[in-house]
């Protein structure tokens, strides 16, 4: 346990480091200070984000997260990453290169060693490796690539099949994925046009399909309706599964099950259905932009596919991509689980699936946070157990994170967090399976179960809002004799939503919180079979199921006062305003203001200022000019309290949008809306009278890791 101890230690010490060197010329001063506290804990931890919860338990008591040190000259842009059966690790690279890995584990502390296998490709974003040979998707087609000589670098770039592609800068290719019998999966990104530059269009055959090759380069066009297919995987039933990105007709990113001939959503792809391989049967003329969920349009077009499991954007993710499925239990409690990395959040997220009426659907769970970069591929190491590789990249793409590239190890401790292992759906309701007991007394309340459904739009615009919002109430509840399951019994269920189940103090029997409190399972089909008699489930206590979820009212837009009852030590002094959106200059002031700041931001999730000065009680006024392309707001908080702000804003869940991503926390001071890119806010504020070291912050979800600063208040 020592480690973690130190871990904490580093991640306290990291962040007062972060304080104490803010601004741009005392980066230097920084490097040295943090390379001192490297070798004090001597630790080959590189980096480690904080993903404390507050509550007891975090990340880091689970699950350590190590970068993989890289020489300054290999520019590693993973887009594709595979173990090897010798224990080596690979990577194809958005660079157009393979290299290979020598000691990933960094066994005894040394670092790994890095031989380039390839180069002179381009945009590799798959890697495979099988029978001898490495297979990658450049652009324009698929390679295999052989060492015959054996001095680790290739000496024979085959091309097994190549594709038409237009020029556009979008037309990303992804895979390969090998099938059971040894044919391979690839799938093909859209080029974009007019007159919205994101409209998803196909400007030569099977850009937005998914196709098969077998080895001797034979082509079958398998499916479209694809917009931006980051990730494929094929699970342990040879299953076919690829990872959407949100976009124009795919209100958030999901993950699909893809069979022949099925058309999952986009239209672009549908140019080609005519074509005499085309195996889809869906005309373009049948997709209408009717602000209906996707399922009503589904309903009408037999071939259409809904997603397995949405991954609701911003709630668990921005850019779904590489996906695997966890066979060998290498994260032992997840065995048969499937992990999706998130590159926009810098996240891993984790998925369970069941079929219920020969159809899959699932849930998604939060389960690494704070990589270096965004996350595109994973790879698991089953031969050594305990740890998964992630691959970095965030050129043109952005993400959270510090980094725009690289390599990151997640080691299992070994140590099984309190988590909802699965949520499962049953005739009446959901099954919540967790990792350990639960504290019986504790779970017994009805009310620590809040659920909530809600769909997106099948649309021509970007994306979507979230739609038809309705709480779900829980009736009653069922705990199983080991105490490892909970069933709900909820009214108001819904076939096709999705199902946010997000949970209260639960704890385990021996005490321990859960490390995430939030699911989202998503609902295709309900399935039949009895429901639990009303004399096998304690009823919810009356008058506690209709207000126990959330509101979907706008009223509470203006978070302003009702206190908090987790508090860091050190701000208590501190006195809450009574306001904490002031958008006109306070008539007391008298049109007197001390002091104007302006804010704007930086591309990489950063705000222009890594600190302000300012005198206490003076009157501010502030302008924050988001010239960002993403959304943002600031939120000034407490000393020391920005990680905890921050990590209450990203578990708003569906509450998070009407409350500007503003916990309701009397930590928080004063704070902007969220504000749209290319657009400002000013507010007004009068600067706390205790002098000390403040902070700033973006609460929107995945931000406040990288997107923070000082407000230093001064006597
Ligand atoms: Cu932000």
């Amino acid at each position: 346990m020592n480690t973690f101890k130190n871990l904490r230690m580093y991640n306290r010490i990291t962040e007062m480091n972060r304080m104490l060197f803010s601004s741009s010329e005392q980066l230097f001063t920084r490097f040295f200070f943090l390379l001192l506290l490297l070798l004090i804990y001597s630790n080959p931890v590189i980096a480690q984000q904080s993903a404390s919860e507050g509550d007891g338990v975090s990340q880091i008591d689970y699950y350590q997260i190590t970068t993989l040190p890289a020489p300054d000259d290999v520019v590693l842009e993973v887009g594709g990453l595979t173990l090897l059966p010798n224990g080596k690790l690979a990577a194809a690279t958005r660079r157009g290169e393979i290299w290979v890995i020598s000691n990933p584990e960094m066994k005894n502390g040394r670092a790994p060693v890095y031989t380039k296998f390839a180069e002179g490709m381009y945009e590799n974003l798959g890697l495979e490796y099988k029978n001898g040979s490495f297979y990658t998707s450049q652009r324009g087609e698929l390679t295999k690539l052989t060492d015959t000589n054996g001095d680790d670098v290739t000496d024979l770039y085959e091309r097994v099949y190549a594709w038409p592609i237009s020029g556009h800068y979008h037309e990303y290719s992804y895979g390969p994925v090998f099938l059971p019998n040894g044919d391979m999966v690839v799938t093909a990104n859209v080029a974009f046009g007019n007159p919205k530059w994101w409209e998803a269009q196909s400007h030569a055959p099977w850009r937005g399909w998914m196709m098969i090759v077998t080895p001797e380069g034979e082509m079958r066009p398998f499916a479209t309706g694809l917009r931006s297919p980051n990730g494929i995987m094929v699970n342990d039933q040879g299953d076919i599964f690829y990872s959407e990105n949100q976009g124009d007709w795919i209100g958030s990113g999901f993950i699909t099950h893809v069979e022949e001939g099925d058309f999952t959503g986009n239209p672009a792809g549908l140019k080609w259905a005519d074509h005499p391989l085309s195996p889809v049967d869906v005309d373009t003329s049948e997709i209408i932009d009717s602000e209906l969920p996707m399922f009503e349009t589904a309903k009408r077009i037999p071939a259409m596919k809904l997603p397995a499991v949405w991954v609701p954007h911003t709630l668990m993710g921005t850019s779904t991509a590489g996906m695997v499925q966890d066979t060998a239990g290498v994260i032992a409690p997840f065995k048969g689980h499937y992990f999706v990395a998130d590159q926009g959040h810098a996240r891993v997220n984790r998925a369970t699936m069941e079929k219920v009426s020969g159809e899959y659907q699932g849930a998604i769970f939060p389960f690494i946070y704070g990589l270096d970069s965004g996350a595109l591929r994973l790879a698991l190491d089953e031969s050594r157990g305990q740890t998964m590789y992630v691959g970095l990249t965030d050129r043109g793409w952005s993400s959270t994170g510090e980094k725009s590239y690289g390599l990151q190890r997640v080691d299992w401790t070994g140590a099984i967090p309190f988590e909802m292992k699965t949520i499962t759906a049953v005739p009446d309701g959901f099954n919540i399976e967790f990792t350990h007991p639960v504290d019986r007394e504790i779970a017994a309340d009805p009310s620590l179960y809040n659920l909530t459904s809600f769909t997106y739009r099948y649309q021509y615009e970007y994306g979507s809002p979230i739609i038809n919002q309705e709480n779900v109430p829980v009736k009653g509840l069922q705990i199983s004799d080991d105490g490892m399951n909970v069933r709900l019994v909820v009214d108001n269920l819904r076939q096709y939503y999705i199902h946010e189940v997000k949970l209260g103090d639960i704890e385990s029997e021996s005490g321990t919180p859960l490390l995430h409190d939030v699911g989202y399972y998503t609902l295709n089909n309900i399935p039949s079979g009895p429901a639990l008699s009303e004399s096998e489930w304690t009823a919810a206590a009356s008058g506690s199921s209709d207000d126990s979820s959330v509101s979907n009212s706008l009223e509470t837009m203006e978070p302003s006062v009702s206190p908090d009852n987790v508090d860091a030590d050190p701000a208590d002094e501190i006195s809450e305003p009574a306001v904490k959106r002031q958008l006109e200059m306070p008539d007391s002031w008298n049109g007197r203001v001390d002091q104007t700041i302006e804010m704007g931001t930086v591309p990489g999730l950063e705000y222009d200022k890594d600190a302000i000065e300012v005198k206490a009680g003076s009157r501010v006024r502030f302008t924050f000019n988001n010239t960002d392309d993403m959304l943002h707001n600031v939120v000034i908080v407490k000393p020391e309290t920005a990680d905890q702000v921050g990590e209450q804003g990203m578990n708003l869940g569906l509450q998070g949008e009407a409350m500007q991503y503003v916990p309701d926390s009397d930590n928080v001071l004063y704070h902007t809306s969220i504000v749209q890119p290319g657009s400002s806010e000013t507010i007004y504020f009068t600067v706390p009278e205790e002098p000390g070291t403040y902070q700033y912050v973006c609460t929107f979800p995945g931000h406040y890791i990288t997107m923070r600063g000082t407000l230093v208040v001064t006597e």
